[in-house]
């Protein structure tokens, strides 16, 4: 077959209306023949190849489509049998009969994603090969189809895991925070088309492919590109007739143009339409959606048919204003989706993908950024929808080769049959602004801290999505410029590769202060003014049983545990209100809306989690960062009272913060009016509620537009008096020890900084191998983990009467007795004096207590730690009758 993609038919028909003589009636002439049910699945490889019909595949499993034989990210400390991350092949059979009518026609297999490379046979015939786990492929098994009954339908696909000599080593993405999918799990489909068609082995693209080439208030110009081909050996007259329908089905817009297909060739037909008073695609603010129909008739019949969506809209980016879309300012926020949740992986159903969806619109998300991959068709169209601004992207994630040398020529090639496929796949959804064309390729950088190669593919890419689709922007996602992370890892600047760019920055997480954000992004955007930039991702890691009474008394452990909801909710607090003061951002995505598998991760309170979510695995729960995002996102009345899962609470009182977008919430607590606090920020906090001992509802209410809206919690108040109070001292997490004592997380102290013992931050990450070290004779090793340090003073709330302190020290770094002194005074008169942990305990890394007894008047206990020689130091505070 003579392929000549560049060769365009006659321009017609510009601009009016034509009358086209309407078709005569028929039945539809393209038919779609779902093969989702009756599959036959077998585990790994077999030896010898499944391919005939005599082959009995009775013992395996029966399934239908989406399928996935992989399982993955449970919220467990451990596997459980649950787990399935079995990497390599996986065997699929169908039988189903040969369609009706098929003379003169194609029969075409069409599959929406095969995890990560599929072989496909029909009948025993090898049909072919496609390698890449997340775009549509197609392939023409007209003549491998039974003339008689049925046909049996064989697929292997493998997944294995990518590294140097597996079977993936070429096919993108070859590393990456995410797990690789395998199987049939995304549909199946038989397309009987007639052999003069609308193009469907463009890539699996539709064919059909509209642009918007300008919009004036009067009227908007429509690009159209329509491919045919040919399978016939005659050559045929056929017309094309294209026309745009509003969102009721009424034709605004009509062009026909005729054209000779000579046998076996293809070709292209451009259109141009004129759409006069066009109602523009605003976002989410009114989504408003045109179809592109595209007939191809013979003779006044319809042959084939191909429907699309059109969204008529112009977009761009200013390097100082942000992201403008049909002329006007629209800031852009929201979310990245990971394809994968609980129970069933990466194989959704549409329903599953509504769900998504429904939960990033109630957030108040106007953008989303589709991770790391090529998301199904659903997808797009549910962007579209609900007028969600759109940045989809390859595969090409976190390395360009497996020793950051160049990729192989492999690689390139699968990195650039995947990104034609993205595009020509999803060139009409009117969502989409930004094609990615790279994700933290370079942070390979980072481990080896030596520069790496990901610049030529990467500007590889980006010339050729330019090629594709010159009316869209290109971008990439950084993690190194700047060298966030240390090391020489701006040796191949990526910035400027692509039309615009996205920074991938953690401050908070990986390493840095939350409060970090807004100086590092106007370092960048004065580094490179002209440069349009976005945050394309930031987050914090965040789970449901492991709470904080203060997020700024300890250390975060971002590659492990625990991860305290409380914390993710500091940072997105802190982050948001450095991304929204900065007008020059094209947009901002927090990572990630969902919590999503990675089997790498051991972290939170999860295994093969990453667990930046907002929303969990499962989709059951928004975690309180979901709603900070919504009160400030969304124009629905929103009042949320945090920390309902941290129901039995350490101490005797509590800093309740509410996240809403009234101007001022009231609380009550059991009854108890405690007036109302304002919100800026969308944030309304009572420091210091005092809890009684057992149950405590806490209720909050604003009234929105004469309407109250409230949310209530119940937390469990300790009995101090009873039970004792105890602090676990530079310690982010609360925690009750295996004696069943219950220690806060670090609170009511002034001054002094939080450390780790372990500290597991971004450097140490990088440092692995280092053995983590070990506090000896210690009754729990939890109260040694974190540590208080430098001049610092607790005030304690505790009721009147005696008590008795226990204090526990240790020396963390010194290695000879004399050098750290220092004295601890209790309501103003020195309880413990000259405190040497290094002598006391008889060497470093060695646990020692101190007691002694107070007197508490007036509800408080003040500790002072006073520098002596040198820091003074606390790991646990222990306060008992
Ligand atoms: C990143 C990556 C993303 C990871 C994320 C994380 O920068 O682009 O794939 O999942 O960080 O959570 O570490």
């Amino acid at each position: 077959m003579v392929r000549r993609e560049t060769l365009w038919v006659s321009a017609v028909a510009l601009g009016t209306v034509l009358t086209v003589p309407p078709a005569s009636a028929g039945e539809a002439p393209r038919r779609t023949i779902d093969l989702a049910q009756g599959w036959r699945f077998q585990q790994g490889d077999l030896p010898a190849q499944p391919l005939t019909p005599a082959f009995d595949d009775a013992e395996w499993q029966s399934i239908s489509l989406p399928h996935s034989w992989n399982r993955l990210g449970e919220y467990r400390a451990e596997r459980s049998a649950d787990t399935n991350n079995f990497q390599g092949a996986g065997w699929y059979r169908l039988r189903f009969p040969t369609p009706q009518k098929l003379k003169g026609n194609r029969a075409i297999l069409q599959f929406d994603g095969v995890g990560a490379i599929a072989d496909v046979w029909l009948n025993g015939h090898y049909v072919g090969q496609h390698k890449g786990a997340y775009s549509r492929f197609r392939f023409d098994v007209t003549p491998f189809l039974s003339t008689k009954g049925d046909n049996l339908l064989v697929v292997r696909a493998d997944n294995s895991k990518p590294k140097p000599g597996s079977p993936t080593a070429d096919v993108l993405p070859i590393a990456g925070d995410f797990f690789l999918y395998g199987g049939i799990y995304r549909g199946v489909s038989l397309i009987v088309a007639p052999s003069a068609q609308i193009d469907l082995l463009d890539h699996a693209g539709p064919g059909v492919y509209a642009s918007v080439a300008s919009v004036d208030d009067t009227s908007a110009t429509i690009d159209l590109v329509t491919k045919l081909r040919n399978q016939d050996g005659k050559s045929r007259d056929l017309t094309v007739v294209a026309a745009i329908q509003d969102a009721e089905g009424g034709k605004v817009a009509e062009v026909s143009a005729p054209v000779r297909l000579a046998g076996g060739d293809d070709t292209s037909v451009q259109q141009t339409f004129t759409v006069p008073k066009p109602r523009l695609w605003q976002g989410r603010a009114d989504p408003y959606l045109y179809r592109v129909a595209v007939e191809l008739r013979a003779g006044g019949k319809v042959v084939d048919r191909v429907e699309q969506p059109l969204g008529i809209r112009t977009f761009h980016m200013d390097p100082d204003k942000g992201f403008f879309l049909n002329g006007k300012s629209l800031p852009l926020h929201g979310v990245s989706r990971h394809q994968d949740r609980l129970g069933k992986g990466a194989a959704l159903s549409d329903a599953d993908h509504v769900e998504d969806m429904d939960l990033i619109a109630e957030v108040g998300a106007n953008t989303i950024r589709f991770a790391h991959y090529q998301h199904v068709q659903k997808w797009f169209e549910l962007a579209d929808e609900r007028g969600m601004v759109v940045w989809a992207e390859v595969p090409y994630v976190s390395a360009a080769s497996f020793d950051g040398g160049d990729p192989s020529p492999a690689i390139v090639a699968n990195a650039r049959q995947q990104l034609i496929e993205l595009i020509r796949q999803n060139y009409n959804h009117p969502s989409v602004v930004t094609w990615g064309v790279g994700n933290e390729i370079d942070s390979y950088s980072i481990f080896t801290r030596k520069a790496v190669k990901a610049k030529d593919l990467l500007k590889n890419l980006n010339d050729l999505a330019k090629k594709e689709d010159p009316r869209r922007l290109t971008t990439f996602a950084d993690c190194c410029t700047d060298s966030p992370y240390g090391g020489p890892i701006d040796a191949e600047p990526l910035v400027g590769t692509t039309d615009v760019a996205g920074y991938n920055r953690y401050p908070g997480w990986y390493g840095m202060k939350p409060e970090d954000m807004g100086p590092a992004l106007d370092a960048l955007h004065k580094r490179f003014p002209a440069m349009p930039m976005s945050v394309s991702e930031y987050g914090a890691g965040g789970a449901l049983t492991q709470h904080s009474d203060n997020p700024h008394g300890g250390v975060i452990n971002a590659f492990g545990r625990p991860h305290p909801e409380e914390f993710q909710s500091l940072v997105h607090e802190e982050n948001w209100r450095a991304l929204k003061a900065r007008p020059y951002l094209w947009a901002a995505w927090v990572w990630n809306m969902f919590d999503f598998a990675s089997d790498f991760r051991v972290e939170g309170d999860a295994i093969d989690l990453n667990d930046k979510g907002l929303v969990t695995y499962d989709r059951k729960t928004r975690k309180d960062a979901f709603y900070f995002y919504k009160a400030n996102w969304s124009s629905e009345p929103v009042v949320h009272v945090n920390g309902r899962r941290y129901s039995n609470r350490a101490y005797p009182v509590a800093d309740i913060r509410v996240y809403s977008n009234a101007p001022s919430v009231s609380l009550r607590v059991d009854g108890a009016d405690l007036g109302p606090q304002p919100c800026p920020e969308r944030i309304c906090v009572w420091h210091n509620v005092p809890l009684k001992p057992g149950t405590n509802r806490i209720a909050a209410s604003a009234v929105f537009s004469g309407k109250a809206v409230s949310d209530e919690i119940t937390l469990n108040g300790p009995d101090p008096l009873k039970n004792g109070l105890r602090i676990n001292a530079g310690d982010l997490t609360e925690q009750v020890l295996e004696d069943g004592r219950h220690f806060g997380s670090d609170h009511f102290f002034d001054g002094g900084e939080a450390k780790a013992l372990n500290p597991k931050d971004i450097t140490a990450f990088f440092a692995r191998g280092v053995k983590d070290k070990v506090v000896v004779g210690a009754t729990s090793a939890a109260l040694y983990n974190g540590y208080r340090e430098g001049r610092f003073a607790y005030e304690i709330p505790l009721p009147d009467g005696d008590w008795q302190v226990t204090l526990s020290f240790f020396e963390p770094e010194l290695t000879a007795a004399g050098k750290r002194t220092f004295s601890v005074k209790a309501n103003g008169k020195i309880a413990l004096a000259s405190i040497d942990p290094f002598l006391l305990a008889g060497g470093a890394l060695k646990a020692v207590e101190r007691s002694f007894p107070v007197t508490v008047q007036g509800g408080r206990l003040s500790l002072a730690f006073e520098r002596g020689k040198g820091a003074a130091l606390v790991s646990a505070i222990e306060i008992t009758r």
